[in-house]
């Protein structure tokens, strides 16, 4: 554990979670302590069979920077990132970062990630502000994505362009607000639940471009249920949102007798 702090941010821990990233966690962990010596990385691992956790232990071993949290299954991924969350408060970081193992998301962009949340409160990593790209995708995960954040965006009304995205940094106190314990999605609905949160909570939300790049080893665990699990969720979440704002409107203030 170190002491070091990221300028006008604090001491940052990066979260990745890992389900069978065997030939990837080395890698991407190498990639994140070269692009910012000072953070610290988490690997939040479920017990993956291919030996994901028993790779992120020798790099523990090896540098005091790296940590490794071994959980018992598969529990999706939000399951590992509030763990994760929970790790970083009870260890006082100030900043967290969420980054998948797989090298879509760039170590080499985190500077511009933690440089942005100086001025933030949340900062995401966003295919889809001007600059932002996606590198080697098959068209139907295009527009996978930029369909569900079209969708997102008018049934939510949040001005966020990429509230899928999962290459993000939170001040620590966004987090403290979030109410972490009851959020319910297990897939990457997850991404668009917290940014939901945050964005009720009133707190600034930046999105700096990125090159998103496609995974080059292992597969991917996008499926199906993953999509249908984010789809009927923000609807539900939108048609409540609406639906409280409709009562409050309809409210009788002590204005009126
Ligand atoms: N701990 C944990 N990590 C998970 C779980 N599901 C996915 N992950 C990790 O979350 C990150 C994102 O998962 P990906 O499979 O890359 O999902 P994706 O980016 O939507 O899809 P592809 O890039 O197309 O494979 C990776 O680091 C995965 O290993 C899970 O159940 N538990
Ligand atoms: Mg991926």
């Amino acid at each position: 554990m170190s002491d070091e702090a990221y300028p006008g941010v604090g001491r940052v821990l990066v979260i990745i979670p890992t389900y069978n990233e065997a030939e990837n966690v080395r890698l991407i962990t190498g990639r994140v302590r070269q692009s910012v010596p000072d953070v610290d990385v988490l690997i939040a691992d479920d017990n993956s069979p291919d030996g994901t956790g028993r790779i992120a232990d020798e790099m523990a071993a090896d540098d005091p920077h790296v940590h490794v949290m071994h959980r018992a299954g598969k529990e999706g991924l939000g399951a590992a990132y509030i763990a994760g969350f929970t790790w970083a408060r009870d260890h006082g970081y100030d900043a967290v970062v969420q980054m998948d193992a797989d090298g879509s998301h760039a170590p080499e962009e985190l500077p511009r990630l933690l440089t942005a949340l100086r001025d933030a409160d949340a900062v995401i990593g966003s295919r889809w502000v001007r600059g932002g790209q996606v590198v080697d995708w098959p068209m139907h995960r295009l527009l996978l994505s930029r369909g569900g954040n079209f969708y997102t965006r008018v049934v939510l009304g949040m001005g966020v362009k990429d509230a899928t995205g999962g290459y993000r940094a939170y001040r620590m106190s966004v987090l403290d607000k979030a109410e972490l314990d009851s959020i319910q999605s297990q897939g990457y609905s997850y991404q668009v639940e917290l940014t939901w949160r945050i964005h009720r909570n009133g707190f600034t939300i930046v999105e700096v471009p990125i090159t998103f790049a496609e995974r080059e080893h292992g597969l991917s665990k996008m499926s199906g249920s993953i999509v249908k699990e984010a789809l009927w969720r923000v609807t539900v979440w939108g048609v409540r949102s609406r639906r409280d704002t409709l009562r409050r409107a309809m409210r009788p203030t002590d204005r009126w007798p």
